[in-house]
């Protein structure tokens, strides 16, 4: 239904409707998704979210800008407080047909003068309209309508002028006559005296409507029994999202840390759900050539992890339990979540005890006798060729989406993520893959790009940039030539028990630039039972 056609059955429903403010079209979004009908596009919340005052600073054309926003991402129809109408008949009459042209159902206009203030600053102090000349502004724009049902609200501002109720009803008969759809009347008393009053000898002569913001406290039945057509929430979506803002600045800048409100705030999903970006992701697939294939996955997972003493005599590390559910599960759903699906887990010891759903499965059978790299060709031998990127990592680290992701996003043709907090693992005594770079990580480090200079457990601790995570990622582009140098490690060379740091090392001996992703966190290696006990707060 067109939303003129929606305003214009709000208006003449025979129950009390209602509109809810709203600013901008995040805001507008939000109003509409709890439930409200319709929306007022409030003149004070407008303004205030440009910072300006609601005294027409912010020009007519401003205000409908925002209002296209809005408009655009609701489907219900917009009431515009459209203050006094921006100047006289003839800018009415553009403003209606600026309206009509943005989706706007409808327009409310006040008999006060251009430039307005708002009703509850020194309203006894405002003067009104020349009742005649505001008459004609109400023609002006009714003719102006290219749509029937698009409606003009007269608002009359005798109660807030100090008037009383026979100039009120002087007026609104007026602008009734006029050809005014409905007649808004506005009190700034804390009870609903005025209202009543007014609605009490209006009776039924034309749809009236309401903004309660001062007598806030009257239950809302009473404007029921009245028979008021439309009660308007003018101005609390505004305000309670700057004591949200005001809280949230407040403690951030206290704290000088986020922890300080990240549970108290939406996660940044909600922000694009709001957005609408999952229709747009729909759009990519329908619209865009399907050249950037998400990367795929290899885990490898032949080893036992004798460290875990009985915790693996019936299953291998990657399948034992943390906070309820094996290790690999985490890991498929970090890969998930970034959108990577083909994963494929290279198994070895009991390899029957590996079977979550939604992983592809290579068996390395030689897994006591061989290395990483003969893991690694098991699962590269049985990939289809495609131009995917492939992210290789192990089946006992745990990490964060931020990881991949991190991966995905990278353009070169190797990447490498390395840990710089590596002093906490240089005197465990536990196996660690160090690394040396083209240069440490330092804060001004941004926007160049580090490589790979060498790998190895070994490295001189003043050499040692930090430690590998374990995760690389190949770029489909090279992963045949990745792949080659392979072969020539394993089987050209015989070395059975070669590990990954021996292929990324000779990948930059060939002169492959492996970029080095400096982080710090993010991610778990399970060594050992005090990992395993770390690990169930990592998840
Ligand atoms: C507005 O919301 O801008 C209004 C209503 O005009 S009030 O602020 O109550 O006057
Ligand atoms: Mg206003």
């Amino acid at each position: 239904m067109k939303k003129t056609t929606q305003f214009r059955n709000l208006l003449l429903s025979d129950q009390l409707e209602f509109l809810c403010e709203a600013h901008n079209g995040l805001s507008a979004r939000i109003v509409e998704e709890a439930g409200f009908k319709g929306i007022w596009g409030s003149g004070l919340s407008l303004s205030a979210q440009y910072g300006v005052r609601d005294n027409n600073e912010a020009s007519w054309t401003q205000v409908l800008e925002m209002l296209e926003f809005m408009s655009d991402v609701t489907s219900v129809p917009i009431l515009l407080d459209g203050d006094t109408g921006y100047g006289n008949f003839n800018n009415m009459q553009r403003l209606v047909r600026k309206l009509e042209q943005r989706g706007i159902a409808a327009v409310c206009i006040e008999d006060k003068l251009f430039p307005k203030t708002n009703s509850f600053i020194r309203g006894s102090a405002q003067p009104l309209a020349n009742m005649e000349e505001f008459c004609g502004k109400i023609k002006a724009g009714k003719d102006a309508q290219a749509d029937d049902d698009f409606s003009v609200v007269a608002r009359v501002e005798a109660f807030i002028a100090g008037w009383g109720l026979d100039e009120a009803l002087r007026r609104a008969e007026s602008y009734h006559a006029a050809g005014a759809d409905a007649i808004l009347i506005h009190s700034a008393l804390s009870v609903p005296d005025e209202v009543l009053a007014f609605k009490k000898e209006w009776a039924e002569r034309s749809p009236v409507v309401i903004v309660p913001t001062k007598y806030y406290a009257t239950p809302t039945d009473v404007f029921r029994e009245y028979g008021f057509s439309i009660a308007i929430w003018a101005n609390q979506i505004l305000r309670s999202s700057i004591s949200g803002m005001q809280k949230a600045a407040k403690a951030i800048y206290e704290a000088e840390n986020l922890l300080a409100v990240e549970d108290r705030i939406v996660p940044v999903r909600e922000v694009f759900r709001l957005q609408g970006a999952d229709d747009l992701e729909l759009a990519e697939k329908r619209y865009l050539p399907r050249s950037g294939k998400t990367a795929k996955a290899v885990v490898l997972a032949a080893s036992r992890g004798k460290e875990l003493e009985s915790l693996t005599e019936e299953k291998p590390k990657a399948m034992v339990q943390i906070a309820g559910r094996p290790l690999l599960s985490y890991i498929n759903e970090a890969y998930n979540a970034v959108g990577i699906k083909d994963i494929t887990v290279v198994r070895g010891y009991l390899k029957e005890t590996v079977d979550l759903p939604g992983l592809r499965y290579v068996d390395n059978d030689d897994y006591e006798n061989t290395g990483e790299l003969c893991s690694l060709k098991t699962a590269l031998d049985s990939l289809e060729a495609d131009n995917a990127d492939l992210v290789i990592s192990y089946g006992d680290v745990l990490f964060k989406k931020y990881i991949p992701q991190m991966l995905q996003d990278n353009d070169a043709e190797m990447a490498i993520v390395v840990d710089t907090s590596w002093q906490n693992s240089s005197n465990t005594g536990r196996y660690t893959d160090f690394v040396q770079c083209s240069e440490p990580y330092s804060r001004d480090i941004y926007g160049r790009q580090v490589c790979l200079e060498c790998m190895a457990p070994d490295i001189p601790v003043e050499k040692i940039h930090g430690e590998w995570m374990g995760f690389v990622k190949i770029k489909a582009d090279v992963l045949q030539r990745v792949q080659e140098e392979l072969d020539n490690l394993v089987n050209k060379q015989g070395r059975k028990d070669a590990k990954m740091h021996d292929l990324l090392n000779a990948c930059v001996e060939r002169g492959y630039l492996v970029d080095v992703l400096y982080t710090s966190g993010h991610w778990l290696d399970i060594d050992s039972l005090d990992d395993l006990e770390r690990a169930g707060s990592f998840v």
